[in-house]
């Protein structure tokens, strides 16, 4: 009987150590205690978000591409601190780049390569040169849960060729019992797979060791080539719900998955920037807050487009602050990423229904709260689209007329009155030069960016204020979302800024301001 016992021990042991060792979510947690970006923070003030099919143009074809950035990015930054009519971003992420069979990209064909569209990996490295010159960092986004239908991962997949059949979860028959919803799953090859966003996109088997194995590689392949961070497109998809047996528990497989490669990308360069997009509440985001340095705060910008809507200010701060507080918690070292709009979102001057006072204050708001801001191409020039995907994404409006360096992927529907860069690049009042003055107070007042943040109640419905402060300095923000100015008590604040001309202790309706403590 013992011996038998013994024997079961064995055999069990043996079972185990064929299948891999996977390290827990804690004991990952635990191991990368102390992981953080603060090197990425320390430098980069504001993000610049490129969807790189519209943004500037350099070729014969109307495409946007990899060079178009290039030979545009002086005007985002020159590197040279003392010129103040570039943007100042310090960091640029660019939507997916490799090769792809859709003008979006998210449906990657080879993980490894730029799109031709966009140039070649000798363009790619061109622009990894021009942004090191100018102290830019480039963040790539890498879409991990999905691959093209034409991928050769699942190509082989529907051939049914080891090992290949388990790169994707292979399903041959739908129980409805584990899959009670089947409204994402396609059928191919005699055998199903996921594809939550689209069916040209089938979804990757994150369970499988050597899929894992793969996305260790192409990380390493683009940190490799210099890049200092990745944004995780999805995250919260990769263990989707409908996408594996009932009772999988998806979000804690999917925080063990995204620690786990970010222990590997951080054991390759320990300062890499790794930002996920989980397009979810504070109260789902802050499960996932170990796995990263820092994720995008959707209640942000929902709450701030919201406000300005409504001019109604009361509860916001309070909401904010909880879901700082929650999240800080679980990770001390995280890097909160307000923002206004992505390429997914209607832009937020339609959502303003085109009104510049409002668009003002939301840069305003986003370039005066903690963490690192990101700003989606154009909206610095009050660019408008709303619906369909390609509406948010039309060309950046450069100049007046049409030039080659356009990039006119498409043509120009919402943004046929959208003033141009170059003319707004002249006005010291266009919302252009709002976002670079803007920018430029960030750098000069470090406590915009680290500072603490704290309500400060003006007893006033419509009037936002707070605190950011720490132990160089106290500021105090004001933003006046009534109809009508507003008198402020200073209480030994003196004016450093305000975005229009009046007495010190009133700031105009829809107007900003910023106060310093003597
Ligand atoms: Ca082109
Ligand atoms: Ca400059
Ligand atoms: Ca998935």
């Amino acid at each position: 009987m013992k011996k038998l016992l013994v024997l079961g021990l064995v055999l069990l042991l043996l079972g185990c150590s064929q299948t891999p060792s996977r390290m827990s979510k804690e004991e990952l947690i635990k191991e990368l205690e102390g992981s953080n970006a603060q090197e990425f923070n320390r430098e980069v003030s504001v993000v610049y978000q490129i969807f790189p099919i519209a943004f500037a143009n350099s070729d014969e074809s109307l495409k946007g591409d990899l060079q178009g950035i290039i030979d545009k990015l002086d005007y985002l930054n020159d590197g040279d601190p003392t010129t103040t009519d570039d943007l100042g971003i310090d960091a640029i992420w660019l939507n997916p780049i490799s090769q792809s069979g859709s003008t979006h990209k998210y449906d990657v064909l080879d993980y490894q390569s730029i799109d031709r569209d966009f140039g070649s990996l000798d363009t790619f490295k061109a622009l990894v040169k021009a942004c090191d010159e100018r102290g830019i960092k480039l963040i790539l986004d890498m879409v991990v849960n999905h691959t093209a239908y034409g991928h050769p991962w699942f190509q082989k997949f529907l051939n049914d060729e080891k090992p290949y059949d388990q790169y994707y979860v292979n399903v041959k028959e739908l129980d409805r019992k584990l899959y009670p919803d089947t409204s994402k799953w396609y059928k191919a090859n005699n055998k199903y797979y996921f594809a939550f966003f689209w069916d040209q996109m089938p979804e990757i088997n994150a369970d499988n060791e050597m899929v894992r194995e793969e996305w260790r590689s192409i990380f390493k392949f683009w940190l490799d080539l210099g890049v200092d961070g990745f944004r995780f497109d999805a995250a919260k998809h990769v263990y989707y719900p409908a996408e594996y047996p009932a009772k999988t528990p998806t979000m804690s497989n999917n925080v063990q998955f995204w620690l786990e490669m970010r222990k590997y990308i951080k054991s390759v360069n320990d300062q890499a920037y790794l930002i996920a997009e989980v397009w979810e509440s504070n109260a789902i985001r802050k499960v996932y807050a170990p796995a990263f340095d820092a994720m995008f705060n959707f209640d942000f910008s929902t709450a701030v487009i919201g406000m300005l809507n409504s001019g109604n200010t009361s509860g916001f701060m309070t909401k904010y602050l909880q879901g700082k507080d929650e999240i800080m918690a679980v990770n001390p070292n995280f890097i909160d990423s307000p923002f206004l709009t992505n390429h997914d979102q209607d832009r937020v001057m339609s959502q303003l229904q085109g009104n510049m006072i409002k668009a003002k204050q939301a840069a305003h708001l986003l370039l005066t709260f903690p963490g690192i801001p990101y700003i989606y191409y154009g909206e610095e020039l009050g660019m408008q689209g709303y619906g369909a995907d390609y509406n948010k994404r039309e060309p950046y409006i450069w100049h007046d007329e049409l030039a080659k360096d356009m990039a006119l992927w498409e043509p120009i529907t919402y943004n046929k009155d959208t003033v141009s860069y170059d003319a707004q690049s002249a006005d010291p009042n266009s919302l252009l030069s709002t976002y670079r003055k803007l920018i430029a107070l960030r750098k000069e007042y470090p406590t915009l960016r680290f500072g603490d943040i704290a309500e400060y109640d003006m007893q006033q419905n419509g009037i936002l204020a707070y605190r950011r402060y720490d132990q160089q300095m106290d500021l105090l923000i004001i933003h006046n979302m009534l109809d009508r100015s507003f008198k402020v008590n200073l209480n030994g604040y003196r004016r450093i800024y305000s975005s229009g001309v009046f007495d010190v202790d009133v700031v105009s309706a829809g107007g900003s301001a910023i106060y310093l403590k003597e």
